[in-house]
């Protein structure tokens, strides 16, 4: 291909235009019209041909030689690298007994992770047409995203896209609202990412001038978008904050007690709880302070404010991803629902701004073509952060959204576009997990932990070899995402390898329908095209969109759910068992749990060692995609991932700017290079997740293992949010920081894994 030949493409961090250098990699630059480009851009040409791509398929030394069963030696021992036939030869072999001998449920599937853009090479959806074409799988539900307000929300709003799937767009915040109060800030970080990539960072240009007045309620300055005022929370005790202001609200008469009538049931006995006859504690800003760490008088200045013009009460989803992250949520709502403006335009709840591009987005809500997954006849799952659970204790019951679930008996996983050993909490747990299975086979495009604790690798392409379209939610455009680079060493589409498998096992004309990955690309677009043109929307035939680059999505009236229910209560009532917004639910309330009863409520969580560690998203790359990219290699620190420590908490531990450090609790430890500030509290500590696990001895403690590149998940413990939602809670952990001595392991996260060449 020739250097100059610029071609469309997206990825999760938005449209851009790419090109071969003529050497075998690839040159980006930034889409034309893009007002915001990803700084994460920086990274693809480096990832692209990496030393740690996946070269051939490759299997665990003692697996080909032992054969499938338990082994601790995953994520221990060398690979052979070893023919296609040979690897999907194998493979289909143990699907097929695993599934003749134990039933389909043995095969989890679920699969999780961000795999890559593009709506027909998408690794779980391939993966689970694929599986259900051979009888079925367990499955995984929900997201680490907001796995936890997905099941929260339908109890107290009647379903979860009521909140989650509508947002007012930034245009519709700047001319409406008055006051952003931000639980979480608005990290601008995080916006240029949403799951397909928009074609316009058009959330990332207002994110960063949000031309109205935002209260940041953080313990990271930073996490204010520009000029908005930072108020330093301690962490995890922003319910305390959010039910002070409710208490303003209520004993000022600063609430709305004609919307909480019409529009909501359940304010009495939230109203109870604040003036605390239900517990002998009113939550008066004073009470909130001693927690909280915000002054009472801001707190109340800031209640009067909130009643004193439109205000957006938003939660960013991190708040839920914590131990009794179902709280910050509910309460919030609860407090919107006092200001008496959820459904009108610029006020009321707001969930994920400052998360993902799409929330405030200004594109239409659409669907866009989709890959049809079949269906699973297992109807197994679990909440998807409960896979160590599910893999150590086969049989075992447990709590879930008021039922009583049982973990399958897992003997073979199967992975394709996730990256497990990045998303889990407490590290060293889930390699204990996954030593359970009998057989793990991942698709990779690069060596990440993941494949290196699998049987079988096989190697995938990534967007930039293959053909595909794509979009994210809210997005203006679809992208026609056109082959830029050859297939690295013998990597092959997750579609092809599956297909592979599927012919082995009899299926291949039910997996394939018969069409080639440029033929399904072109299917899936035109049977679209197709269904929008019965609406009315008449978009260009194929290969007018390839040749173009891209197409303009048609703009579709929406009538969110909860605009329609202000507007009339009885006739467009919320799925919840009263109709309306449950600022206490009964049903919630039944179930009896501890950990989320039937009203929004500070449930202390404990305290252990010194300082409060954020895992947050990283602001380099996409979770541990892109850690060996430019940008997230410039931001480490003596080669380890850069932890941010108040100078306070430095000096008192004798740690210097620059040196690396041990950070450890009960669970476990790993190193990393310190970079101090004081646009964070006072005993917060921050490691951004995604630096590529790397597991070696302790130098310091023998025996014992560390992670030599700074992943917090070796810190965060493998717990879930609630008996409600079972929901990922690995935000935040506690730690200590101690100076780490000499001499220290080199990372070898970087560098593939032991391989050798079946002759
Ligand atoms: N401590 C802590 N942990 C967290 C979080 C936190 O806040 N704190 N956040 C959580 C959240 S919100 C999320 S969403 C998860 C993210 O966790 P993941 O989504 O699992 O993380 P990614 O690194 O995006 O993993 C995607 C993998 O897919 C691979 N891939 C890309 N393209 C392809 C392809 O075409 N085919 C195949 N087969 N593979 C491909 C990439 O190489 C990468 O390894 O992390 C969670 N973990
Ligand atoms: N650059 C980049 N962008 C991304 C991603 C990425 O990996 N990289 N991942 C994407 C994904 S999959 C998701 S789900 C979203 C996640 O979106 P979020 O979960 O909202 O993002 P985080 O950065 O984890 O957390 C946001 C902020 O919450 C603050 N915070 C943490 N704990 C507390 C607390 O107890 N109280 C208060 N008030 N604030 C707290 C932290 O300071 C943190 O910076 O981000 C998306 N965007
Ligand atoms: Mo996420």
């Amino acid at each position: 291909m020739s250097t100059e030949q610029w071609v469309p493409t997206t990825a999760h961090w938005g449209a851009y235009e790419a090109a071969a250098d003529g050497n075998g990699g690839v040159q980006v630059r930034p889409h034309p019209d893009d007002p915001a480009p990803s700084a994460l851009l920086g990274n693809v040409p480096g990832i692209a041909r990496h030393t740690t791509r996946v070269q051939r398929p490759a299997i665990r030394r003692g697996w080909l030689t032992g054969g499938p069963g338990p082994s601790s030696q995953r994520g221990r021992e060398e690979f052979v690298e070893v023919d296609w036939d040979t690897a999907l030869d194998l493979v289909a072999a143990q699907l097929d007994r695993v599934r003749n001998e134990s039933g389909n449920e043995a095969i989890y599937g679920g699969s999780y992770g961000w795999s890559s853009a593009g709506r027909f090479h998408h690794a779980q959806s391939q993966l689970h047409r694929f599986l259900n074409t051979i009888g079925g799988y367990t499955a995984s539900r929900s997201n680490y995203s907001f796995g936890t307000s997905e099941i929260l929300l339908p109890h107290v709003v009647g379903s979860s896209a009521a909140v989650l799937g509508y947002a007012d767009s930034w245009a519709t915040v700047r001319e409406h609202t008055d006051l952003i109060v931000a639980f979480g800030g608005v990290p601008v970080k995080n916006t240029s990412v949403n799951p397909g990539g928009v074609a316009r960072h058009s959330t990332a240009a207002a994110t960063a001038d949000p031309g109205v007045e935002v209260a940041s309620i953080s313990p990271l300055a930073d996490d204010a978008p520009g000029g908005g005022r930072w108020y330093s929370i301690e962490p995890g005790t922003d319910v305390a904050m959010q039910l002070a202001l409710g208490h303003v609200l209520l004993t000022e008469d600063l609430h709305d007690s004609a919307f909480l009538e019409r529009c909501c049931t359940g304010f009495d006995v939230f109203a109870g709880y604040l003036r605390g006859e239900s517990d002998g504690v009113p939550k008066t800003p004073e009470w909130a302070a001693g927690i909280c760490g915000v002054e009472a008088v801001d707190i109340r200045e800031l209640a009067r404010r909130m009643a004193a013009g439109r205000t957006l009460v938003t939660v960013t989803w991190s708040l839920q991803r914590a131990v009794r992250g179902e709280q910050p949520v509910w309460a919030g709502i609860a407090l919107a629902a006092m200001l008496g403006q959820i459904g009108l335009p610029g006020g009321g709840f707001g969930h994920g701004y400052g998360s993902m591009a799409d929330v405030g987005g200004d594109g239409p809500v659409l669907q866009l073509p989709t890959l049809s997954q079949g269906a699973n006849p297992v109807g197994t799952f679990i909440p998807v952060a409960r896979i160590a659970d599910m893999l150590l204790h086969p049989g075992a019951e447990y709590d879930y959204n008021g039922t009583r679930l049982t973990y399958p008996d897992i003997r073979l996983v199967h992975w394709a576009g996730g990256n497990p050993f990045h998303h889990h909490q407490d590290l060293t747990r889930l390699r204990r997990a996954f030593a359970r299975p009998e057989t793990v086979v991942v698709h990779e495009t690069h060596w990440t932990a993941t494949a290196r604790h699998a049987d079988v690798v096989l190697p995938a392409t990534t967007t930039l070899e293959r053909e595909d379209l794509g979009a994210g939610r809210r997005s203006t455009h679809l992208t026609a995402m056109h082959r830029v680079l050859d297939p690295v060493g013998e990597a092959r589409d997750d579609f092809t390898i599956l297909a592979g498998l599927a012919e082995r096992l009899g299926v291949r004309r039910r997996f394939t329908e018969g069409r080639s990955a440029r033929g399904w690309v072109e299917h899936l677009y035109t049977r679209w095209r197709d269904q929008l043109a019965r609406q009315g929307h008449h978009l260009p035939e194929f290969d007018q969109f390839w040749k173009a680059g891209e197409v303009r999505l048609p703009q579709v009236p929406e009538d969110p759910p909860l605009v329609r229910f202000r507007r009339d209560p009885e006739r467009d009532r919320l799925h919840t068992p009263s109709g309306r917004i449950e600022l206490h639910s009964e049903k919630v309330a039944s179930f009896g749990y501890d950990d989320c009863p039937g009203h929004p409520a500070w449930l202390p969580a404990e305290r252990g060692g010194a300082l409060h560690l954020i895992a947050n998203q990283p602001r380099t790359r996409l979770h541990g995609q892109g850690d060996v990219g430019a940008v997230s290699r410039d931001s480490k620190v003596a080669g380890r991932e850069p932890i941010t420590l108040h100078p306070r908490d430095a000096d008192a531990r004798g740690i210097a700017e620059g040196s690396v450090v041990r950070v450890f609790n009960d669970r476990g430890a790993c190193l990393a290079g310190v970079v101090l500030s004081d646009r964070l509290r006072p005993g917060v500590a921050v490691l951004s997740t995604g630096a590529w696990f790397d597991p070696q001895p302790d130098p310091q403690h023998p025996g014992q293992e560390l992670c030599a590149h700074g992943n917090p998940n070796v810190l965060t413990a493998d717990v879930p949010a609630s008996r409600l939602s079972q929901g990922c809670a690995g935000q935040r952990t506690h730690v200590d920081v101690e100076p780490a001595e000499n001499p220290l392991p080199d990372v070898k996260a970087h560098t593939p894994p032991p391989l050798t060449r079946r002759p």
